[in-house]
């Protein structure tokens, strides 16, 4: 590996060294952040035809649509053509872009890259009680399906609960769905909360299991409980690279994924793939907010799906059905 080569890239060491992005408009990115990586390696896993990326996100430009004040970070540009390039380059054919939280409840960037994917984007607004009718039907009809609450207090200030129980009830008129992130140890706090939620509720990551405890621990039999019990809870089963310890060093330094990247996340995925498969997503997470170990080369990433999704009826059903039965309903005839 050269000096110019960054490190861990799934251990590519053939890969062209990255090239530092910029952040426009009156910002600086936040010290040692990570940028998301250039020119993805060909994933060898071919996704189904109509795959859905279900969870990104666009970062600005800044200077067209500036970073909120109030972010806890801020990232280089990742811009919605760039996005869609990834889409096409992975072999993907639709995104759901979340909104992140470095652009705090101005939805701008977000719905401008909805509005700006001949209908092949939808997306995951953060709002505020503040939010009008109007400007939640003009969302709507940009493509937006759902709002996220965020409980992971490093990337957003306390939101009081009913504040955000206002905003579930708003929203459900409209077939949208809450999607709420938060870290394991703190389900038991939010129980009560989440299971009051109305509407269909998304979790990202898991519930970002600590994965050096047991896959059938207390910590992790709870997320499975909370699933269980509640039939109109999902899960993003993404993010490896995130909740990793073992990281994406395959086994014995090869670089194919296959042979062992992210080997710890594997069962706690592979076991809500299986327990749960009508009722989990799959996303890349690009570009990959607040990575502090090693940037993830996407097309690896979607290497890593077979691991947790083995057959090919429930790779279908993790890429295909089940992000178009809560994003493109319409196009799911015989759905419900
Ligand atoms: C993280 C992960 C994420 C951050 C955000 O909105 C965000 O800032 O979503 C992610 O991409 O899921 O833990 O920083």
């Amino acid at each position: 590996m050269t000096s110019t080569q960054q490190p861990d890239n799934l251990g590519h060491p053939d890969h062209p060294a990255p090239t530092p992005k910029p952040t426009t408009g009156d910002f600086t990115k936040t010290p040692g952040w990570m940028d998301w990586f250039d020119g993805p390696a060909k994933p060898r896993f071919q996704v189904p035809a109509g795959a859905v990326d279900a969870h990104c996100h666009v970062f600005g430009p800044g200077a067209e649509f500036p970073y909120a004040p109030e972010r806890k970070y801020t990232p280089c540009d990742a811009s919605k053509d760039q996005l869609f390039a990834l889409r096409d380059q992975l072999g993907f054919a639709r995104n759901v872009i979340v909104q992140a939280t470095c652009h705090g409840a101005d939805n701008a960037a977000m719905v401008d890259a909805l509005t700006h994917s001949g209908g092949m984007a939808r997306g995951v607004a953060t709002v505020k009680r503040s939010v009008s009718d109007a400007e939640l039907q003009a969302m709507h009809k940009a493509g937006v399906r759902g709002v996220r609450f965020n409980f992971v207090k490093r990337l957003v200030d306390f939101t009081p609960k009913d504040e955000l129980l206002d905003i579930a009830n708003r929203i459900k008129p409209l077939g949208w769905h809450v999607v709420i992130y938060f870290e394991a140890v703190d389900l038991p706090e939010l129980w009560d909360f989440f299971t009051a939620l109305p509407t269909t509720v998304v979790v990202d990551h898991m519930g970002r299991p600590d994965v050096s405890k047991p896959v059938d621990g207390p910590e992790f039999e709870l997320f499975v409980k909370f699933m269980t019990e509640h039939p109109n809870v999902w899960s993003k089963v993404s993010c490896p690279e995130r909740l990793s310890l073992t990281g994406p060093k395959a086994i014995g330094g090869a670089p194919q994924l296959e042979l062992g990247a992210y080997k710890d996340v594997v069962p706690f995925a592979k076991r809500i793939v299986e327990t749960f498969p009508d009722r989990v997503l799959w996303g890349t997470d690009w570009p990959h907010p607040n990575l502090k170990d090693h940037m993830p080369d996407d097309g690896l990433l979607v290497d890593f799906i077979p691991q947790i999704a083995t057959t090919a009826q429930l790779q279908h059903q993790l890429l295909v059905d089940n992000p178009m039965r809560l994003y493109w309903p319409e196009e799911c005839p015989t759905q419900e």
